[in-house]
């Protein structure tokens, strides 16, 4: 029988950072089998421009039955869970193509929030009784993750099969804050000296979590 992939998505470096831990979790799940699914990973632009076109090919390419998709939330210390996305595009840094939302609409025509479509609470709580913190979180925020949410919601309900589709940030690597605490001794800037955004967590465990998501 054909079974229909698990698409896991994840975004390239943004905002002058090297490296960005979902996407070398992204590539860590590419190419596996969990439960009889064969995972295809998947890397994502951050540039608004590309979407929701880039969420709608993907969908008729490969036509997933679930998309699990993966971003950096800097500074956070728990797997966060996304249950929600809003239809505004409203940038706090510019994206990796210099665009700077202001107050837009993903959608102007679109809902005002799509939910997603992934058994949350089910798999918070499959990942806390493996000892992962991780949280259902009400917000994806209003950069490129919100949007890519968004997108997939949106193109799933176009697709002619059903496709589940839902949204995980993740921590920062311990590698990028050991960098990040060389910079703020090289460059003494306040701001970096200041910073808080220090939480992180160990890829092997992200993957982990990542595994239990799609499993659920
Ligand atoms: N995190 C950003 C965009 C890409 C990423 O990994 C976000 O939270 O929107």
């Amino acid at each position: 029988m054909n079974t229909r992939p698990i698409l896991v998505t994840g975004f390239e470096p943004y905002g002058g950072r090297r490296s960005n831990p979902a996407h070398e979790v992204m590539n860590q799940l590419h190419g596996r089998t969990i439960n009889g699914k064969t995972i295809v990973g998947r890397s994502l632009p951050v540039s608004a421009g590309k979407f929701p076109h880039i969420a709608t090919e993907l969908i008729e390419q490969l036509n997933p039955s679930s998309i699990v998709s993966l971003g950096l939330w800097p500074g956070e210390s728990l797997i966060r869970i996304e249950r929600i996305a809003v239809n505004i595009a409203d940038f706090g840094i510019p994206d990796n193509e210099g665009v700077l939302a202001v107050d837009d609409p993903i959608d102007p025509e679109g809902a005002a929030a799509l939910m997603s479509t992934l058994p949350t609470r089910a798999i918070e709580q499959a990942m806390l009784a493996e000892g992962i913190p991780a949280s259902v979180s009400a917000t994806a925020g209003t950069y490129l993750c919100n949007i890519c949410l968004y997108s997939f919601l949106m193109a799933a309900q176009q697709h002619h099969e059903a496709v589940t589709c839902g949204f995980i940030h993740v921590p920062y690597l311990p590698e990028q804050v050991a960098e990040l605490l060389v910079e703020a001794r090289e460059h003494a800037t306040a701001d970096l000296q200041q910073r808080r955004e220090l939480a992180s967590m160990e890829l092997g465990r992200i993957v982990r979590a990542v595994e239990i998501a799609v499993s659920q």
